[in-house]
């Protein structure tokens, strides 16, 4: 595929077409879906809270050296993203599951703004930072609190909670991890929303999705090192692009 000469038009009449056709179509989202929404992504410029970047947050060494400090980062975050609403890109992600025969939409975000929009077959990778896990019994529960405390407790046994989100180094849910590879080995269109494509295991699904003969293509403000493995890529914001392929 030679993108560089396709206008955007055509690149977009292309996604169109190969989506009027699919049978099966997986979307893959990351930070930059949310971004238009008003929620920072992890590694812009705009990432940075605090003096800390997000990347170092999220990882169990940090929540061992300083639960404090991690916790404050959560409650930072739940509190920006109950006062955010999702966006026109969120959106007519609902629309395209409701016009194409199978559709199953992957994301990274634990925002839960995918959820909010109306989106239904949707597989969350790494968590959703409405849920808490506890560190003691492992018991998981939804909690809707704005700002959960300096150290939340389990109401059962007393022990620290945790956000129930996956952490650099940690495993993803094996069945949640198994059905995004299904649905990218079985689909014909994969669209890769609005992530840098860097963190690994769920960055190898649109090469899965390409090695299975799917057409897949990229949507996000500038290229990723997905970029040259892909058919497409789509330079612009996911608010602006997504509206127009389901139109
Ligand atoms: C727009 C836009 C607009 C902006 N419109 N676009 C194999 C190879 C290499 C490394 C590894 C590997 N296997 C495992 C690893 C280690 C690690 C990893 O991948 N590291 C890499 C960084 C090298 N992976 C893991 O540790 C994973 N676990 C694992 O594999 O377990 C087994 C294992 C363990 C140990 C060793 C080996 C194997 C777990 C990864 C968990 C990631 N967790 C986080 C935090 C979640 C909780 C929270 O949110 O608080 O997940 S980190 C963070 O990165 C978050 C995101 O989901 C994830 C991806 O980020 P995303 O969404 O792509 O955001 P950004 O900011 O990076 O990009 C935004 C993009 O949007 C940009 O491209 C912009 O241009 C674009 N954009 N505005 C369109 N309007
Ligand atoms: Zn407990």
């Amino acid at each position: 595929m030679h993108q560089v000469t396709m206008s955007r038009e055509e690149q977009i009449g292309l996604v169109k077409a190969r989506l009027q056709q699919a049978q099966e179509v997986v979307v893959l989202t990351g930070a930059g879906i949310s971004a238009e929404s008003g929620v920072p992504t992890f590694r812009g410029d705009d990432g940075i809270w605090q003096h800390y970047r997000a990347t170092d947050l999220a990882t169990p060494e940090a929540f061992a050296r300083d639960p404090e400090l991690v916790w404050a980062f959560y409650n930072w975050r739940r509190e920006l993203i109950s006062r955010v609403e999702e966006n026109r890109a969120h959106r007519a992600l609902v629309v395209l599951e409701q016009t194409v025969p199978g559709f199953t939409l992957v994301t990274q975000n634990v925002d839960g703004l995918h959820r909010r929009a109306g989106s239904k077959n949707l597989i969350e990778v790494h968590g959703n930072l409405w849920r808490v896990q506890c560190t003691e019994c492992a018991r998981i529960s939804v909690d809707m609190s704005v700002d959960m405390g300096v150290l939340p407790k389990c109401k059962d046994c007393g022990g620290l909670l945790r956000p129930d989100v996956v952490w650099f180094g940690e495993s993803l849910d094996g069945r949640l991890l198994n059905r995004a590879e299904d649905a990218a080995r079985a689909c014909d269109v994969m669209l890769v929303v609005g992530t840098s494509g860097i963190v690994y295991p769920v960055a190898f699904l649109p090469a899965l999705a390409k090695g299975k003969g799917a057409f897949v293509a990229e949507i996000n403000m500038e290229e990723t090192p997905l970029s040259p493995g892909l058919d497409l890529t789509i330079l612009g914001k996911a608010g602006d692009v997504i509206p127009l392929l389901v139109a």
